[in-house]
């Protein structure tokens, strides 16, 4: 080839900020965004589809955003959310400090205005210097400026979001990158495909042999599993193995978190879940995988955990990030690393040690205690009243899992919550999704599409009425992408229950007005859905219910089913009502 048709060759042959964003992202692995179109990244989402990704385009960012950070919890890989600047991104930014609230790893990649106008603050078009304002609120943010530097944009942030303790990650991305030009050689070699991404974290032998020390001289021993512990094995098979070996192995008692439901199933002998308080209080060491000793654990002291007993307790701790250990309470044994490693290593440790089986006294106890609290249950789940209450409806949902343990449940609300939590067992691990560390309303259709999306699995999303208000609008994207979504509404006419009164005898400029807590009476959720073209179905009773979601399930095809729960039924913030402060004025 001369000189002469090679620089012509070169010429007609480049790239730019659109294509090195796709082949990027391809070229790590990553084939699905989830995200809006609109001003500057509308031809990114065209294109993205051009090139064979996936583009699921939702009615709002903030449902996009939890979508991404779904898939990142259920694949191991970041998900990916794809914005417009300053609203779209300020829509997706609650999803992306919720993802690192839940250590979910997630990207959020925001076009942005130009930067010489919007840092003299000059009123460009959606301005706003997002990068300042994504900083504190996420795990890292990168922005890129020149095209030749997108590969490593893209793969800083895959390796902050899936690297130590996972999280959200912001990218921004300037209107202007994007039609920058490069020879597509040098941009093809700009690209790079991130090694190891979320390496391999072995604890050392002294912290293992700690470990071991504690649970030898244990004899009221629990092991504690947490979204941590579910998460892990998305990124590494091999862990929710060693975590099934290292309880049966030890014949320990264990407790899953919520969204470690599953992780082995909720029926597996060794399951304490039923003995809750009992073995939170009476445990004297505890082996914590993958969960803080937050809020949801009260902290790790006071009456949960026994009161006095607390001062003797000892803690493990498995965890990846160095400086969770000692947060709230002192953890005797930490032992930093990715719990497939650390759980390996505990299981060879125990081998070695000769570790005798628990203490048989005490799983006696415990399992006697959670037999006959589940028997206690099983009466109450079997009762029929009209209307129908949480219990008679969740039976229907625990039996349906029950048949169809693939099947992905999604679940918010507060009493809705609190009550399929406790009664719906999981079969297998990372089928669970919900509320999370924050207890947030609104995750519930972008977890449940990336579910379908990720899975190709049924979901069933058990939603309270205030919660699914939060994200009714994506039913649509439901409907457009055909996905095998079932959403319950369990319908009790508002926020906890549908009875509240308002309190001001008529009085004032609100006086007419129902109380903040209720909504219209008997609202049909279900005819919601068929305005999308999806099955929309109302309830009334555990038979009605039983055959609506069979059909769904068997069907697979997007549908809701309004359940008219009774409105007495809910208690104010369900389980967590000593959260709730109310006036003391009288
Ligand atoms: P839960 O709410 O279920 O109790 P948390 O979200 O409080 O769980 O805790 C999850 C913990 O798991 C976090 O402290 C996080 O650092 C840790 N974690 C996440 N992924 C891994 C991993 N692969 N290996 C070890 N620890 C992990
Ligand atoms: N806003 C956001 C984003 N998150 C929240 N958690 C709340 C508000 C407060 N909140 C709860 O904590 S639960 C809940 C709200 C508004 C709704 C409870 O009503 P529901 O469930 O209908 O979903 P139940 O079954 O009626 O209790
Ligand atoms: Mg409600």
């Amino acid at each position: 080839m001369s000189a002469d048709t090679s620089t012509t060759a070169a010429a007609i042959n480049t790239t730019d900020g659109f294509h090195l964003v796709i082949d990027a992202l391809k070229l790590n692995g990553i084939d699905t965004v989830y995200g809006l179109p609109g001003i500057p990244i509308t031809d990114l989402t065209r294109k993205m589809q051009a090139e064979g990704m996936r583009v699921i385009s939702f009615r709002h960012e903030q449902h996009a955003g939890n979508a991404a950070a779904a898939a990142g919890f259920l694949t191991g890989k970041p998900g990916i959310c794809l914005t417009v600047s300053a609203p779209g991104f300020l829509n997706g930014l609650t999803a992306l400090t919720n993802a690192t609230t839940n250590c979910f790893p997630m990207i959020l990649i925001s076009g942005s205005s130009e930067r010489e106008i919007v840092d003299l603050q000059q009123g460009d078009y959606e301005e706003m210097d997002q990068l300042a304002i994504a900083k504190p609120l996420c795990k890292a943010a990168f922005r890129v400026l020149h095209a030749a530097d997108i590969g490593v944009g893209i793969a800083r942030a895959i390796r902050s979001a899936v690297s130590g303790r996972p999280g959200g990650v912001y990218l921004d991305l300037p209107a202007k990158l994007f039609s920058q030009v490069m020879e597509a050689q040098a941009g093809k070699n700009s690209l790079i495909e991130v090694v190891d991404a979320a390496p391999a974290q072995i604890p050392g032998p002294v912290a293992v042999a700690r470990a071991i020390e504690l649970l030898k001289n244990a004899k009221r021993p629990l092991i504690l599993l947490g979204k941590g512990a579910a998460y892990a094995g998305a990124a590494n098979p091999e862990s929710d193995n060693a975590i099934k070996a290292m309880i049966e192995n030890s014949g320990i008692p264990y407790l899953p978190m919520s969204m470690a439901k599953g992780l082995l199933p909720d029926t597996h002998a060794q399951c304490a879940s039923a003995a809750r308080s009992y073995v939170l209080a009476e445990a004297d060491v505890v082996m914590l995988v993958g969960a803080r000793l937050n809020w949801l654990l009260s902290h790790g002291k006071g009456k949960t955990w026994g009161g006095d007993k607390a001062a003797s307790r000892q803690f493990i701790q498995i965890d990846i990030s160095p400086t969770e250990a000692d947060s709230n309470v002192a953890i005797a044994a930490p032992l930093v690393g990715d719990i497939g490693s650390c759980v390996a290593e505990i299981n060879k440790a125990m081998l070695a040690a000769k570790l005798p089986k628990a203490n048989a006294e005490w799983t006696k106890t415990v399992f006697d205690k959670r037999d006959a609290n589940v028997a206690k249950m099983a009466i109450t789940l079997q009762a029929n009243p009209s209307p129908m209450n949480f219990h008679s409806a969740l039976n229907v949902i625990k039996n349906t899992i029950k048949a169809n343990p693939d099947a992905i449940l999604v679940n918010e609300g507060a009493n809705t919550l609190d009550f399929t939590r406790s009664i719906v067992d999981m079969y297998k691990p990372r089928k669970r999704l919900d509320v999370g560390t924050w207890g947030i309303m609104g995750i519930g259709m972008g977890f449940s599409v990336a579910a379908a999306v990720t899975t190709g699995h049924p979901v069933i999303a058990v939603e309270g009425d205030s919660a699914f208000g939060f994200s009714g609008m994506e039913l649509e994207t439901i409907c457009r992408y055909n996905l095998p979504v079932c959403v319950v509404v369990f319908n009790n006419n508002g926020i906890y229950k549908g009875t509240d009164q308002n309190q001001s005898g008529g009085k004032g400029a609100g006086g007419k007005d129902v109380a903040p807590t209720v909504f219209v009476k008997n609202a049909r959720y279900d005819l919601m859905m068929q305005a999308f073209g999806g099955d929309g179905i109302t309830a009334n009773t555990p038979a009605e219910l039983e055959k609506a979601l069979n059909a769904a399930v068997a069907s697979g095809r997007p549908t809701l089913i309004n359940a008219v729960i009774d409105e007495t039924a809910g208690t104010e913030s369900g389980r967590i009502t000593s959260l709730n402060p109310t006036a003391g004025k009288k």
